[in-house]
């Protein structure tokens, strides 16, 4: 008997929690708002799309140390792990990880999107129908549950694709903090992170020929009309993304072409020629620097491996 793959409740996010933070970011000085909104249904497909543009070029940089290092990855995982994703997407690199660990207990993928989290849990079920998958609808900045399957096994964890960038550095430690506390004492992390490098590499890599990265920014304001019913005109928004050396950030923002107002869930935002709303934050660290962030949160590294031109860097960390 194939085990089965749970199936999810109704959707992640409640539609007010999605509300108050769009009006919370829309009525702030400066305007922002948060990038975890990004990934709806057509926002996680955009994604995908980004990944595979020639000049995006942090998921193959992972993919290949992922698949150098499957072997080295695999042999310290201890037998019957569970391995928990944080933010699982296709779980595309997941799979390279699957190949090798042969002895896994289970699969937990944790991710927002309820919709596309419940696709991929099915695809990969039918891919591997020996392995129990527990997929998690949740936002994974937040304390969770894990499924009971996954908490009485050993427990890894993987966070790929340098998604703690997303995060503020203080907010990146309290994720550290908060992942050690569910995985628990002498558990794996196993997690991507992007690297400084030069500064044209880095703003091609968010400032594609395609335009795809413009879409996935402006889907943003797409999903706010969709789902909040407001009338944002697109055509009245630019895709702006730059490196901030000193912060070591990329910034992407949406700026108004010219002075206008909407109105959004009864509150009327009004916006000057050139205002921008800041919709992400994409922190780039040294191999360094992301080791003393992760000491500083209770994890010693313990491994770390680059692909051939130091663009891109996975770490295996260990928890007290
Ligand atoms: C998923 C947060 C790692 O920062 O590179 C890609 C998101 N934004 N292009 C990144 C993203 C624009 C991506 N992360």
């Amino acid at each position: 008997m194939p085990a089965p793959v749970r199936r999810l409740d109704a959707a992640s996010t409640p539609i007010s929690a999605f509300a108050a933070d769009v009006v919370a970011g829309l009525t702030a000085t400066p305007k922002h708002l948060p990038p975890k909104y990004f990934y709806d249904h057509a926002g996680s497909a955009l994604f995908e799309r980004i990944t595979q543009l020639p000049e995006y070029y942090p998921t193959r940089c992972e993919i290949d140390i992922l698949q150098r290092r499957a072997a080295d990855i695999a042999a310290l995982l201890p037998p019957g792990a569970a391995l928990i994703e944080f933010g699982s997407g296709s779980s595309s690199k997941t799979r390279i990880l699957l190949a090798a660990a042969k002895n896994l207990g289970a699969y937990a993928p944790v991710d927002i999107s309820a919709q596309f989290l419940q696709q991929q849990a099915d695809a990969l079920h039918r891919e591997y129908p020996k392995l129990v998958v527990r997929p998690v609808a949740a936002d994974f900045s937040q304390p969770f549950v894990l499924p009971d399957a996954v908490q009485i096994m050993p427990r890894s964890g993987f966070f790929p694709g340098s998604t703690i960038g997303n995060f503020e550095p203080h907010e990146a430690a309290a994720f550290l903090r908060n992942a050690g506390r569910i995985l628990g004492r002498g558990s794996l992390l196993i997690i991507g992170v992007d690297l400084v490098k030069d500064t044209q590499v880095l703003q091609k890599a968010y400032n594609d020929a395609q335009g795809v990265t413009a879409a996935f920014n402006l889907n943003l304001l797409a999903r706010i009309n969709r789902e909040l019913g407001a009338k944002f005109n697109l055509d009245g928004f630019e895709h702006h993304a730059f490196f901030n050396r000193e912060r070591s950030r990329i910034e992407m923002h949406l700026a108004a072409i010219k002075r206008h107002r909407v109105r959004v869930c009864g509150e009327c935002i009004d916006f000057r020629a050139g205002e921008t709303i800041h919709t992400e934050n994409s922190y780039k660290y040294s191999v360094e620097s992301f080791g003393a962030m992760a000491r500083g949160a209770g994890w010693k590294p313990l491994e770390v491996w680059t692909d051939a031109r130091s663009y891109f860097s996975v770490h295996v960390l260990t928890f007290g």
